[in-house]
């Protein structure tokens, strides 16, 4: 067996792919999970009898430590958090205990257990929010505008300060939006892409969307995984923008994946205030030259493939999901 690594978030969009890098690199995988009344462990099926699962909770310093000093890790990947930025401004407080103190939690038992352990925080591009400069970087000075942000820059500026104060090996990766066919389904564009192939197999007529001029840098969230195994693979901890360098509106994502179906977006979309938020981040893009100069980070899916690709996945399960209905009913 190959190094020992814990991942929290393993039944996440990013955990389920990571799992799946370090298993296939020889490490032996330990997954941090919480109970639940109902399985979430959807995207680790096909994995499940590879991985040890060990029961923890962000929200209980003594889980966490259990779950550290079972798994003895070498690396650990803290990818759990609440994430969702709509919900953070609904939970704010629940937002905070998770996506912010539950990384003091992880940072004090990595300290308790074995300060040798490298540690991964998964830090967000959110962090610039309103941002002050374009593109961004490592330098670029944070304005988070939701509670998410807020919580992720405290987390942030914790990993560095463990790392000053303690020695400890802990780097934070600054993610810009990173999407598959396993984003969750509430995120625009899997919800778009979602929306798409619900369309076109006739099971809904329109899309209501939330504010179609925001501008993000997306990515394909293997590509992005990927870096976060090279960061803590280096011979001094650091932190590192991950980003394409480049910038679409969720109206240009609107239009590539329609029309990837044969549709129109123009008569299925329909903006519905609900979905805008308090504060608003206008526009991201990145900036990951260091990354590109020190962990050789290089994208292999482009803007047109990341959307065709989710498209492209969605419109396949639908149809499984419909012939399996039409099989029921014969
Ligand atoms: P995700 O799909 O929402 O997954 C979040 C994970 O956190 C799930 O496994 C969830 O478990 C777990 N979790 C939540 N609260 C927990 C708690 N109290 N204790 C233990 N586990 C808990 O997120 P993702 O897209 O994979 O993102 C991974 C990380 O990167 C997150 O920290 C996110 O904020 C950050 N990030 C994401 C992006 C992006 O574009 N995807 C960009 C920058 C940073 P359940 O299955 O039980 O809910
Ligand atoms: O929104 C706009 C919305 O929810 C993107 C998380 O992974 O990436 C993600 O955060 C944009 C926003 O992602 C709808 O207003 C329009 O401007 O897909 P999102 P996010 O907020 O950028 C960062 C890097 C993270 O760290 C987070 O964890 O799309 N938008 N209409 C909509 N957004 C949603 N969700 N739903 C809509 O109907």
């Amino acid at each position: 067996m190959g190094e020992r690594v814990l991942i929290t978030g393993i039944t996440g969009q990013d955990g389920s792919y990571l799992a799946e890098q370090l298993l296939a690199g020889g490490c032996e995988v330990f997954g941090m999970v919480r109970r639940s009344s109902t399985e979430t462990f959807e995207r680790i099926a096909h994995l499940r009898d590879r991985l040890t699962l060990v029961q923890a909770d962000l929200l209980d310093q003594t889980s966490v430590l259990r779950a550290l000093q079972q798994a003895e890790p070498v690396e650990v990947y803290n990818l759990a958090a609440q994430s969702f930025v709509p919900t953070s401004f609904s939970q704010p407080e629940l937002t905070a205990q998770y996506t912010a103190l539950g990384v003091t939690r992880m940072l004090e038992g990595i300290r308790t257990v074995d300060p040798k352990i490298r540690f991964y925080q998964a830090s967000s591009s959110e962090m610039f929010g309103k941002a002050l400069e374009t593109p961004q970087n490592e330098r670029t000075p944070f304005y988070p505008r939701s509670p998410y942000a807020v919580a992720k820059t405290y987390a942030h500026y914790l990993t560095v300060n463990y790392r000053e104060s303690y020695g400890l090996f802990a780097c934070a990766g600054i993610l810009f939006n990173h999407e598959s066919p396993r984003r969750g389904r509430e995120f625009v564009t899997r919800k778009i892409t979602d929306g798409v192939a619900r369309i076109r197999h006739g099971l809904a007529r329109e899309l209501r969307l939330g504010n179609l001029d925001a501008r993000r840098d997306w990515g394909f969230a293997p590509d992005y995984v990927r870096m976060m195994v090279q960061m803590l693979r280096r011979p001094s901890p650091d932190d590192y923008v991950i980003a394409s360098g480049e910038t679409h509106s969720v109206r240009e994502f609107c239009e590539i994946a329609f029309a990837r179906a044969g549709l129109d977006w123009r008569e299925h979309v329909v903006t519905d205030p609900a979905f805008f938020r308090p504060a608003e981040v206008d526009l991201l893009v990145g900036d990951a030259g260091k990354a590109r100069r020190d962990l050789g980070w290089e994208p292999t899916v482009g803007f047109r493939g990341l959307v065709e690709t989710m498209v492209d996945a969605d419109l396949a399960r639908v149809a499984r999901e419909v012939s399996g209905r039409q099989d029921g009913q014969r």
